[in-house]
């Protein structure tokens, strides 16, 4: 027995009936959780019976709901710990705690009665029903939003009992206390910042629960918070002007250029579609764009004496509407091909390996 369970209380009180029956009682107190074979109280003593009436007269102990908590040593004349006392499975929150008993002597009868207060001990941590507690959260969620926790459970009482929560980090989540009707508390955790998917995508907090017990017990609840995903980027190209040269003979099907975007969003909100917006002049005749790679081809017959640079507008769009533009200016590459000197010249040289008329390669050429 330690010497906290020996701090027990006794209180007296005897007196006498008109019926000259000797009524007495005798109020204990212990703390729970006691071994089975504690001494509660000296009852021989305190009672002022001497420990050989105990025994001639029969003594019984009752109990009012039978239970075997407390026994009587009448060799020794005390009252004994029966069996292991919680405090929290024979009164739960119920204060005070304590078992009714009564000592029947016969010969001449008597008739005591016992209380045995039952003190609380610290002996329950808070405790959450789960280990962690899931939210999704939109990264547009407002600060001032408040999110309900679950609340602890501590079996104990008064001091002993839940008094306190922390939320660790809190960078993100504030807590919020409220007193409920009924004592408990309503446990919330309130934004204090924008959450940003494209920053943290998942965030972990610890919600702590204390008593107030000596030493002090607690519990823990992990918050795991996913952030979802707003269509809150525009797509950016990697350059505002991408600058490129072709050769007026350059062959349908030729890779111009490629032009690139990218979104920081996740899913449809970061798909980007490549478009050219061009509408008045022959861009869209000339040139195509592959909307997913942004692969510009040429679809057309370019000709330098025509036009001798080409400003292709391109836009970005994601799938939520947001976009951003560039400009890809292409500049033809004269080869010289109306010059008929120089035709002749060339011909020439494609007859020797050819063997075709100077007439067929301008026929062919149209
Ligand atoms: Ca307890
Ligand atoms: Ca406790
Ligand atoms: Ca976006
Ligand atoms: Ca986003």
């Amino acid at each position: 027995m330690s010497g906290r369970t020996m701090r027990w209380q006794v209180l007296l009180f005897v007196s006498v009936s008109s019926l000259s029956t000797v009524v007495g009682q005798v109020a204990y107190s212990i703390p729970e959780e006691m071994s089975k074979g504690s001494v509660v109280g000296n009852i021989a003593q305190d009672l002022g019976i001497n420990v050989k009436r105990l025994k001639s007269g029969k003594a019984r102990i009752y109990t009012e709901d039978n239970g075997k908590y407390v026994e009587l040593n009448k060799d020794r004349g005390v009252l004994l710990v029966g069996e292991r006392i919680d405090r929290e499975t024979l009164c739960g929150q119920t204060t005070p705690c304590a078992l009714h008993l009564q000592i029947t002597l016969e010969d001449p009868i008597e008739f005591y009665t016992v209380t045995v207060e039952i003190n609380d001990i610290n002996d329950n941590a808070p405790s959450f029903k789960k280990d962690e507690i899931k939210f999704r959260i939109s990264e547009s969620a407002v600060t001032g939003a408040k999110f309900v926790l679950e609340r602890a459970m501590d079996p104990d009482v008064g001091v002993n009992g839940l008094q306190s929560y922390s939320l660790q980090p809190t960078d993100s989540f504030n807590l919020k206390l409220q007193n409920q009707q009924d004592g408990s508390k309503k446990v919330e955790m309130v934004l204090q910042k924008h959450l940003d998917r494209e920053a943290q995508q998942h965030l972990s907090l610890i919600l702590t629960a204390v008593d107030g017990g000596e030493p002090q017990l607690s519990g823990t609840v992990r918050i795991e918070i996913s952030v979802l995903d707003v269509n809150d980027n525009a797509p950016v190209f990697t350059q505002e002007v991408y600058k490129v040269t072709i050769m007026e003979n350059a062959a349908k099907g030729t890779v111009v250029t490629s032009v690139s975007a990218s979104d920081a969003d996740h899913g449809s909100n970061g798909r980007i579609k490549y478009s050219i917006t061009n509408s008045l002049d022959q861009a869209h005749a000339l040139f195509q764009i592959n909307e997913e790679s942004g692969e510009i081809k040429l679809i057309g017959n370019i000709d330098y004496e025509n036009a001798r640079n080409y400003h292709i507008n391109i836009r970005a769009s994601d799938d939520g509407g947001l976009t951003d533009s560039c400009k890809v200016i292409v500049e033809v590459v004269d080869i010289n091909d109306n010059k008929p000197t120089i035709n002749i010249i060339m011909a020439a040289f494609v007859n020797a390996e050819k063997c075709t008329s100077p007439l067929d390669f301008h026929t062919g050429r149209q």
